[in-house]
């Protein structure tokens, strides 16, 4: 990560916490510019719950001090910070380098805002370059694989690899994808396709660091 890439995130980050609130529920997403977000929300001393959407950032917040909750025993989430590996104009994403997507989607899914940070480096035209990931049931593996490259993929196994949830992460080379809305689909009925790594329609906002200029991009 270059030192304008690190400045970008973390000036994305420092915009989007002027957006928490004292006693709400945020949720903390997973990835280094998230990263910079929890820390910054912690140096403020907001006092808020935190709803976090993998071990890694739960293990972050708890060091800092952010009292956390289970997704399963709150009310709402009234705002959660997250990052993405690509993002477009109109707000479709492509999020998962991380490993997280699954809880990161079911958080931006129960999240009044879902609010995205990135540095200028994750703007593109069309989501793809990055490989879409993909968690499986290890039960379904070769399932998913196969129906996978029928859609046209080039699957890899991220080795040694297992999400909070115990799944395997499968990254499928589309290349670059024309229609994320219809892919999406496809993807969601594959049965033991438990996620993917396309956000479509969740991102309230995106909020990008562009050299010392910060661009938000909205619906
Ligand atoms: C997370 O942020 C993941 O979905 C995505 O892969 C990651 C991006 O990582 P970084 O912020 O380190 O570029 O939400």
């Amino acid at each position: 990560m270059t030192a304008q890439q690190n400045h970008e995130k973390q000036a994305a980050a420092l915009e989007a916490v002027n957006l928490v609130k004292d006693g709400q529920v945020v949720g903390l997403g997973t990835g280094s510019t998230a990263e910079f977000a929890i820390r910054e929300i912690a140096e403020r001393g907001l006092r808020i719950t935190g709803v976090p959407t993998s071990e890694r950032s739960a293990k972050l917040a708890a060091s800092l001090g952010i009292p956390l909750a289970d997704i399963n025993a709150v009310e709402t989430i009234h705002l959660t910070i997250d990052g993405a590996d690509e993002f477009t104009e109109e707000l479709y994403l492509l999020k998962g380098g991380g490993g997280a997507f699954l809880r990161e989607k079911i958080v931006a899914e129960r999240s009044r805002q879902e609010i995205i940070i990135a540095d200028s480096g994750k703007l593109v035209k069309q989501l793809g370059a990055f490989r879409l990931p993909i968690e499986v049931v290890p039960f379904a593996q070769r399932f998913v694989w196969q129906r996978l490259e029928m859609l046209g993929a080039v699957c890899r196994l991220r080795e040694g690899f297992t999400t909070d949830e115990g799944n395997h992460v499968i990254d499928a080379d589309f290349g670059l994808i024309t229609e994320p809305a219809a892919l999406a689909a496809e993807l969601n009925g594959i049965t033991g396709l438990v996620a993917h790594g396309l956000f479509i329609g969740l991102a309230s906002m995106v909020i990008m660091g562009k050299g010392n200029e910060i661009v938000r991009f909205t619906r």
